[in-house]
């Protein structure tokens, strides 16, 4: 089943929209969205690691406007992915992530993007559970910041002992911006290394899914090489594992487990 889930959605052609900056201010509670994750507990608490963020001399560091605007990526930090791009890179304070997919355009509020974090050192190995979606994560991460492509919900997850711990709307707050156009069929997300406890390590996956029933799937993970795209449930088997010290461009990082 690939990306053929689309829902009956009227679609927004390329262009018929403009460009937002969205400070997450005036998202809204979908019952859909809230129904996906009805076991996940909400919490306010927003914990803030001590981490000593520093970049090395000489060490890749790239600052990224968050406009939806693609175009001030790099080549060495684009990764291909099913039906678009993901791009991945990184300064002293924040890491950046992009996505260009169509379902960005098309898509309703069963779409997700989602960006699972880790520093290297702990971790789920349970995922996030999506209606009937809960992926086994290969390597232990701690966060999943998740954006609907509908822009109507975005959350930072947060695993806590046992469980994910959810921070409503946290996009848009602090360090934490994001912006779509969907003209560029594009969201870009500035994601802040404090609040992720990255110090000098960051292991990333980036993926989409959809959540409606009868339908489900998950799509265009990076890397590629996680899951085969377009699948129901599938687990993740792959994690970008990104020296944050280093000068290696990030689209030379290795993989891990
Ligand atoms: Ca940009
Ligand atoms: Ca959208």
């Amino acid at each position: 089943m690939k990306r053929l889930m689309l829902p009956a959605l009227v679609a927004c052609g390329p262009g018929i929209q403009p460009a937002k900056v969205d400070t997450g201010s005036a998202a809204t509670t979908t019952s859909s969205s809230m129904s996906s994750t009805s076991t996940v507990p909400t919490s306010t608490t927003n914990t803030t690691f001590s981490t000593t963020l520093s970049t090395t001399p000489g060490g890749w560091s790239h600052n990224i406007t968050i406009d939806g605007d693609l175009s001030d990526w790099t080549q060495d930090e684009l990764f291909v992915i099913d039906g678009g791009t993901a791009h991945i890179t990184w300064d002293a304070d924040s890491l950046f992530v992009g996505v260009s997919h169509l379902d960005l355009v098309t898509g309703g509020s069963n779409h997700w993007v989602l960006i699972y974090v880790g520093n290297g050192q702990d971790g789920a190995t349970d995922g996030v559970t999506f209606n009937t979606q809960q992926p086994a994560l290969a390597f232990p991460v701690r966060h999943l910041v998740r954006w609907q492509v509908s822009d109507t919900w975005n959350s930072l997850l947060t695993w806590s002992t046992n469980e994910w711990i959810e921070t409503p709307l946290w996009l848009g707050s602090g360090r934490n911006g994001y912006a779509e156009d969907e003209a560029n069929q594009a969201v870009e997300f500035q994601l802040s290394r404090a609040l992720l406890g990255l110090n000098d390590r960051a292991v990333v996956h980036i993926n989409l899914l959809y959540e409606g029933a009868g339908f489900e799937s998950s799509y265009a993970p990076s890397p590629t090489t996680s899951f085969a795209t377009g699948t129901y449930d599938p687990d993740y088997g792959a994690f970008w594992d990104f020296d944050l010290t280093s000068s290696i461009a990030p689209i030379n990082a290795p993989t891990v487990p």
